[in-house]
């Protein structure tokens, strides 16, 4: 029974103590971030991870990306364990490193030594390495204006993977024209822009994220229609379109942070990941909180962590067995850690 795993994980919890580290994403459903020793969004869970020195086993509750940056950030002799490995990210999945490499060559031959890549920490440990090898950073929604502003001071144009709308909508915010942007598709090796090339300062890579997607103009249309004293407020994963039309935009942190200190009464229409709109309409009954799209936009990977698979990490663990490790390989990881250093020092 339900019960019977949550006492399970409890007493594997207390047996462990300070050897076991559990974070868990904003975006994991209720039964498994009880459990979590600490919440954060990708930054803060970068953080906390790289700080504790403390814990030989790290169990994440997130997404693969996540869990290979806490690899990434912690000692060799700190496990990370993935409670489901097919716990993916579909828009890190849509920049593939072979596929970077190429689209990169092509880009040198047409723009010379003008670009510098960023990413967005949504990416696999192999394009992090890549972007470091070649003098990039990670970049978070909290911090991307600071990285791109840095980047700016660096090159006179960037690379921003693998996320189009993040890249464009802080861009936007900075005062590059949309008309200096251009999109990269690397499926068909195209650069998508009319003009010319030489005024390009920000090529964005063709991804996106499939939950923020799902956020429309017509949602906030039907919002205001209905409901006019409604306050927007998105993730700026989601559309050009759709941020400008909003009242407010940012990060997880920046979205929890604004719930939480609104007013008494006020209302709200969010428009990011299910789980972390649920538990903000749970935690804020003062207020009136819903999701943008009424339907709710769950992460299918995020809630691949369910109670049973932690449960079944903790007991393999209990043991003796590390299941499920996440082990990134050691050069990937020197290379990474330079463009993450960038970051977490601006952060
Ligand atoms: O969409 C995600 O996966 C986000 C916003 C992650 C994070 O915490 O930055
Ligand atoms: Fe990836 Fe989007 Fe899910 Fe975040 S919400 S893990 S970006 S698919």
């Amino acid at each position: 029974s339900v019960e019977e795993m949550e006492s399970r994980v409890k007493q594997i919890k207390q047996k462990f103590g300070q050897r076991l580290f559990i974070p868990g994403h904003h975006y994991q459903k209720d039964e498994v971030i009880q459990f979590a020793d600490a919440t954060g969004d990708s930054l803060q869970l970068a953080q906390v991870s790289a700080q504790n020195k403390a814990a030989e086993f790290i169990v994440f509750c997130g997404v693969h990306f996540m869990a290979e940056t806490a690899d990434i950030l912690t000692n060799d002799d700190q496990k990370i364990i993935l409670p489901d490995m097919r716990a993916g990210c579909s828009m890190a999945d849509m920049a593939d490193i072979d596929q970077t490499v190429r689209s990169w060559e092509i880009l040198q031959r047409t723009f010379g030594d003008t670009i510098l890549p960023l990413t967005y920490v949504n990416s696999t440990a192999a394009i992090k390495a890549f972007v470091g090898k070649n003098s990039g950073a990670t970049v978070t929604s909290s911090n991307a204006k600071g990285m791109v502003e840095w980047a700016f001071t660096q090159k006179k144009r960037i690379l921003f993977l693998p996320d189009q709308h993040l890249g464009r909508n802080t861009a936007f915010d900075l005062g590059v024209p949309l008309s200096q942007m251009a999109v990269w598709d690397p499926i068909n090796d195209r650069l998508e822009f009319e003009g010319n090339n030489e005024d390009i300062k920000v090529i964005l890579w063709k991804g996106h994220c499939s939950v923020h997607e799902n956020f429309t103009v017509r949602n906030i249309e039907e919002t205001r229609e209905v409901n006019p004293d409604m306050n927007i407020i998105v993730h700026p994963e989601c559309s050009r379109e759709v941020v400008a039309l909003s009242d407010y935009a940012g990060s997880t942190k920046y979205i929890i942070d604004m719930i939480e200190k609104a007013p008494k009464g006020s209302k709200w229409a969010i428009g990011t990941e299910m789980n972390l709109v649920k538990r903000l309409i749970d935690n804020n009954p003062d207020k009136e909180v819903v999701s943008l799209n009424p339907y709710m936009c769950p992460c299918l990977t995020m809630n691949r962590i369910n109670l049973p698979h932690l449960l079944w990490t903790l007991e393999e663990l209990d043991q003796g067995n590390v299941i499920n490790q996440i082990n990134v390989d050691e050069t990937i990881s020197n290379q990474a850690i330079s463009a993450l250093n960038k970051m977490l020092d601006k952060a």
